[in-house]
């Protein structure tokens, strides 16, 4: 079946009947009032997850999806019937957006899961609720609303746990072959797998889960090269991603590590948060001997920049247990320990050591006129402490002395000063008492 994983698709729900005006017509019944019922609600447009489908085929084809309308109100009390709702079938891991805003309305992770998308519209009344004691023949009735309509794009996310990416060849449709049932197209030429294939890996003690082999990623992806990288949307959702270095390539332009930079050079551009997922990186196709060659150095380089390394062959089946175990740890247990290693302590020691022991070198030669420069600035040293000594006593003194100068007459002052002051005073009363004294014996003289 083809697999599609993207369409456009045009929804309306039901619009709601009319209520009905109509008036009870009977032999000898004069004046039988407002009979007219409400309008059906029209139907709304459901989206389900469906666990039985894979694609989004049956979209591509027919586009327009609408919800039947309510039915109109009817005289004799009758009501329309409200419309039934148009249920449609994604495959789980569908995502709704609007087309329009570019709102996601839904994302059906779940199989079953259910949501309204589109609501019908609302059957009116018909004329009979509008009956009053003043208004005994209303003549009017309401209308029912119009269903939501929508343009949507649904976007098929694969629901995988662990993604499997590498370069055109690197074997991943061959490694998900081996540790699953799945039986995807394999073939020593590029671009074989065109679209991502799911299989179930039965992992131990009962426990499972879904890889996802999607189709090979060059450079400039992003751009649109090869395939593009619209494909990377299906390893979106997995926990762990196992990036498979293609070893045996033989071709001048490839080179294992540069394929490793390329990619998650592609991968950043696409989406940062999809770059920064775990990823298990695999050297494949270590049976062959010129790839074998190749082992050490990327190793190394890659153990440098403290990516763990997995060396596996998906033709003997080598590795193939500890690259599984390292998956898991991380699926189950969220633990990256696995893909982690101490770059190797050696160069950095070597570098440092090298660093550290020239100086130690060179620094017997520096210290023997560093030695002289001391005894030549003892006497320079020497001399500031004199002056500061010098200073130091003088500084000492005067302050003390000024002080003590300055003191001795300014406490005597204000005392000889308010001995003078008060010296004046008493003279003055001395005199003002001498004048009273001498005026008084004036008077007894007159
Ligand atoms: N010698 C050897 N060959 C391998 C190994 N793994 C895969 N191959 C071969 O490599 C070729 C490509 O393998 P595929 O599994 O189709 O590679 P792919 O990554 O799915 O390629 P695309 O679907 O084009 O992206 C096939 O001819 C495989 O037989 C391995 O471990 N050793
Ligand atoms: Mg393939």
């Amino acid at each position: 079946m083809k697999f599609v994983d993207e369409v456009r698709i045009q929804v309306k729900a039901g619009d709601g009947g009319h209520g009905a005006v109509s008036f009870r017509r009977e032999k000898y019944i004069d004046r039988g009032g407002p009979n007219g019922g409400d309008g059906g609600n029209g139907g709304s447009v459901i989206f389900q997850a469906d666990p039985q489908l894979t694609t989004l085929l049956d979209y591509r084809y027919q586009q327009h999806h609408r919800a039947k309308n309510g039915e109109g109100g009817m005289g004799n009390d009758c009501n329309g019937r409200s419309a039934e709702d148009l249920l449609l079938r994604v495959p789980v891991g569908t995502l709704i957006r609007d087309e329009n805003t570019g709102e996601v309305l839904a994302d059906l992770n779940d199989p079953g899961q259910k949501v309204v998308v589109c609501k019908g519209g609302r059957g009116g009344l018909g004329n009979m609720n509008f009956a009053t004691s003043t208004r005994q023949t209303p003549r009017f009735a309401q209308d029912g609303t119009p269903g939501e309509e929508r343009t949507l794009r649904l976007e098929l996310k694969l629901l995988a746990d662990v993604g499997l990416l590498g370069f055109p060849n690197a074997g991943k449709s061959t490694l998900i072959s081996i540790v699953s049932r799945a039986r995807p197209k394999i073939a020593n030429y590029p671009f074989t797998t065109l679209v991502p294939n799911l299989g179930l890996v039965q992992y131990k003690d009962g426990l499972s889960f879904v890889m996802a082999d999607i189709p090979g990623l060059i450079e400039g992806a992003s751009e649109g090269v090869g395939l593009g990288h619209q494909f990377l949307r299906h390893v979106e959702r997995c926990k762990v991603l196992i990036h498979l270095l293609d070893m045996g390539t033989e071709t001048e332009d490839r080179d294992p590590l540069r394929d490793f930079d390329t990619l998650n050079g592609e991968l950043r551009k696409y989406s940062e948060e999809l770059s920064h997922k775990p990823q298990v990186v695999a050297l494949n196709k270590l049976d062959l001997p010129h790839a074998l060659e190749r082992q050490d150095p990327v190793t190394r380089e890659l153990q440098r920049r403290g990516i763990a390394v997995f060396p596996i062959s998906c033709a003997t089946g080598l590795g193939m247990q500890p690259l599984l175990d390292a998956v898991a740890e991380v699926l189950f247990t969220g633990r990256t320990d696995k893909l982690h290693v101490e770059p190797p302590p050696a160069p950095r020691a070597e570098k440092k050591a090298a660093a550290k022991k020239a100086p130690v070198k060179k620094a017997p030669v520096k210290k023997a006129p560093a030695k002289k420069a001391p005894v030549k600035k003892a006497p320079v040293k020497k001399a500031p402490v004199k002056k500061v000594a010098a200073k130091k006593a003088p500084a000492k003194k005067a302050p003390v002395k000024k002080v003590a100068a300055k003191k001795a007459p300014a406490k005597k002052a204000p005392v000889k000063k308010a001995a003078a002051k008060k010296a004046p005073a008493r003279k003055t009363a001395a005199r003002s008492a001498a004048g009273k004294a001498s005026g008084a014996a004036r008077r007894r003289r007159a």
